[in-house]
């Protein structure tokens, strides 16, 4: 359903907010998100995704424990609106939306080596300030979400069920998708057995989910996802979207593979945000995690092209394939480059 400016008025009056100027924001692939200015200061409204997240209002507890969190430690974070009934959201028959203050600094969509080290402290710090933080007490808000095993699992069930055409044109990633599906699951393995700590983590990574200012420490956007995982989650998919040589939706699949300053940017500094604190296994599968996320984020969107785009926001018919190709390709060049990448790690010292 399309938004009006008049109902996007109304919403906001709700939150005590009358725009000057309401202007729409296309980075995501799911929530849609709006810039908002106001004689009382710019605010950032989003309509949630409840296709995606099922139980919103389970997302916007999870923020407000993390945010508090967060603030104790005196680390920057998000800061939401509460609406006339008292909710830091508001549920109505045109959908479910928030609203936070507009913080100052931005977010990049390139990514350079000094971009990526400065998002990667502020996601390692993200961490660290949550290593102290009671897990049980969040909703998980997409089950399963970097499991890899059940990410594979739904890709054949989609299989079955895809359309011809979409199955025809999807032969070249299939193949993809299991040579590299044992491998991919090993992160997963070792966190259901106990050989990986479960932290509470982001989960989505990315470079433009920081906002980054001069005279500050970088502030962690996006908090739907945070959830209990593994830092093998972080770590993987900031490099495979930030590290790659090509950009999501490249059609130029062998052109993916790791840019080594970005990637070593990005490692330098997480170490520093976290302070060095991971555990041996996890220092010895950093590298290996740029191909696990690229490998399942690879099978997430041939997922969604074969169940007709239910999921991922596109703009043209192959749009999915195309992302997951190259995402797949990634992971493929990823692995075999796994031990330069690893002997890159190992120059950096990590507390034991
Ligand atoms: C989605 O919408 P955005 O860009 O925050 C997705 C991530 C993917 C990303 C790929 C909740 O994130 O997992 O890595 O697209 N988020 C969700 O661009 O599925
Ligand atoms: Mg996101």
């Amino acid at each position: 359903m399309t938004l009006t400016d008049t109902l996007l008025r109304e919403i906001l009056a709700r939150f005590l907010i009358r725009p000057t100027a309401i202007t729409p924001c296309s980075v995501g692939l799911i929530n849609a998100t709006y810039f908002v200015d106001s004689d009382e200061g710019a605010f950032v409204l989003q309509r949630i995704n409840t296709a995606v997240f099922k139980n919103p209002r389970g997302v916007m507890e999870n923020i407000e424990k993390v945010t508090s969190h967060l603030i104790k430690k005196g680390l920057p974070t998000l800061k939401f609106l509460t609406c006339d009934d008292g909710n830091n959201y508001l549920d109505c028959e045109h959908g479910f939306f928030r609203v936070s203050r507009r913080e100052s600094g931005r977010t990049y969509n390139e990514t350079t080596p000094e971009l990526m080290e400065q998002a990667a402290e502020a996601f390692g710090a993200f961490q660290y300030a949550l290593t102290d933080f009671d897990a049980s007490t969040l909703v998980e808000t997409i089950p399963d979400f970097h499991n890899t095993p059940v990410r594979i699992n739904a890709l054949w069930d989609a299989v079955e069920h895809a359309d011809q055409s979409r199955f025809t044109a999807s032969v070249e990633a299939l193949k993809l998708a299991r040579q590299f599906a044992a491998q991919a699951s090993y992160p997963m393995t070792l966190l259901e057995r106990g050989d990986l700590p479960l932290r509470v983590v982001h989960n989505d990574t990315k470079v433009n989910n920081v906002l980054l200012r001069e005279d500050a420490e970088g502030l962690v956007l996006d908090l739907d996802t945070v959830m209990p995982g593994s830092l093998l989650f972080d770590f993987g998919d900031a490099v495979r979207s930030g590290a790659s040589t090509r950009p999501e939706g490249d059609t130029d699949y062998e052109g993916f593979t790791v840019d080594l300053p970005r990637y070593e940017a990005f490692l330098k500094g997480f170490l520093k945000g976290i302070r060095g604190t991971l555990t041996p296994n996890e220092q010895k599968l950093l590298p290996f995690s740029m191909f696990t996320l690229a490998y399942e984020l690879g099978v997430r969107f041939l997922t969604d092209y074969l169940e007709g785009d239910v999921y991922f926001r596109t703009s043209y018919e192959d749009e999915n394939l195309v992302r997951a190709m190259g995402q797949l390709t990634l992971a493929k060049n990823v692995f075999f480059r796994l031990d330069e990448l690893s002997a890159l790690t190992r120059k950096y010292q990590f507390p034991q």
